[in-house]
């Protein structure tokens, strides 16, 4: 048998395996069945998220698609408007489920780092009217994944959610990476998701389980969601065997998410020194790096299988951005390694150029 390559895999913050501690707490889970409301270790997990989140009540879900379609539907009927920003996850990498399961218009709002301001979403709100239909809820993505990692000042957040509920609108926060916000802001996420009404965050990003995500916020939005769940083909059975991972993931994965923070750092420094490649590595405050190498005159298609062939693996997020993002499962020395070989492809190409 060929010797397995081993790569680098700075696709996505989502390619984590599970460690020997998660595995052992997998094997030894406590299971039942979770419809009937039976799993304990389930249960666990939910009180711990409600309680990590400073609200009533939590759903575990399989996946963060699944968590945003269900805070959204809990908060909105067919017809409504839901503003956010236009490189939202809800909105670009969701598959249309805003429209498909709530049957709501999304109203995107073109921002500089993918973060909403209250002035912004009055300026694009639908006020009740023969010709307009209702603008319910505001969807908040922190950190902004296509913006490279971006986080919402608390002030901006506290805002939005005071001036919304005036209006008598709700307020979803896609908190996929709500816990790099928390570490990046050294704000609690209790006090990050105080005054929305529900909060999705994936256990299976930075935290590295290997799935699942949670849906949190009142009793009675969770309780609706609960059911959401169901129809969505989301009722689980014996999941205490994926929530023991999860309930590790909340208990151990957040301190260690600052490594991350500065990983990222790293390759954003370098990269920043590489002719024909651009990025404002001011920006970058959590895992998620982004840049562009518009400068090299190849594709990003192009830049990335480069990259695979000398064992890193790393994505574009359009024909001249790419995107690397850091997590549990690379190294410092990973990054130096995926700084150095874009370096050596960025050098190549240049050199060809000038000759
Ligand atoms: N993001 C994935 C891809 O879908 C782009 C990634 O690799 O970053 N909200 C945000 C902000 C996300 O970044 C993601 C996943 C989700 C929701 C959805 O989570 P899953 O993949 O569990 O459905």
């Amino acid at each position: 048998m060929p010797k397995q390559m081993h790569y680098i895999d700075l696709r996505s913050d989502t390619v984590t395996k599970p460690s020997a501690a998660m595995r052992a707490a997998m094997a030894e889970a406590e299971v039942g069945d979770d419809v009937y409301g039976e799993d304990p270790t389930v249960n666990r997990l939910e009180q711990l998220a409600a309680e990590i989140c400073g609200k009533e009540a939590a759903l575990f879900v399989p996946t963060g698609t699944m968590g945003n379609t269900i805070g959204i539907k809990v908060h909105t009927n067919h017809g409504e408007e839901v503003i956010c920003d236009s490189r939202s996850h809800v909105l670009d990498w969701e598959l249309s489920m805003m429209a498909w399961f709530s049957g709501c218009l999304a109203r995107p709002i073109q921002t500089e780092h993918g973060l909403l301001t209250w002035k912004e979403i009055e300026g694009v709100r639908r006020r009740k009217g023969p010709h307009n239909a209702p603008t319910t809820l505001v969807t908040l993505e922190n950190t902004h994944n296509m913006f490279g990692g971006t986080v919402y000042p608390q002030d901006v957040i506290d805002e939005i959610c005071l001036e919304a509920h005036e209006c008598g609108l709700k307020v979803h926060m896609d908190g996929a990476r709500v816990f790099n916000a928390a570490t990046a802001s050294a704000t609690a996420v209790s006090r990050i998701v105080r005054d929305v009404d529900t909060v999705m965050f994936c256990l299976s990003k930075g935290l590295g389980a290997p799935v699942g995500s949670m849906l949190v916020g009142t009793a009675d939005a969770i309780e609706r969601g609960r059911l959401y769940r169901k129809r969505l083909g989301g009722g689980m059975r014996q999941a205490g065997i994926l929530a023991a991972a999860g309930i590790l993931a909340l208990e151990e994965s957040p301190k260690r998410l600052q490594e991350d923070h500065r990983n990222a750092q790293l390759l954003a420094m370098r990269l920043s020194q590489l002719s024909g490649v651009r990025i404002d590595s001011g920006t970058v405050q959590t895992n998620i790096v982004i840049f562009d190498i518009s400068g090299l005159g190849i594709t990003t298609a192009e830049f990335s299988r480069q990259l695979k062939s000398g064992g890193v693996l790393a994505n574009g997020i359009s024909s001249t951005r790419m995107r690397m993002v850091t997590h549990m499962d690379v190294l410092r020395e990973d990054c130096e390694r995926a700084a150095a070989l874009s370096s050596e492809i960025a050098t190549e190409i240049v050199t060809e150029l000038s000759h």
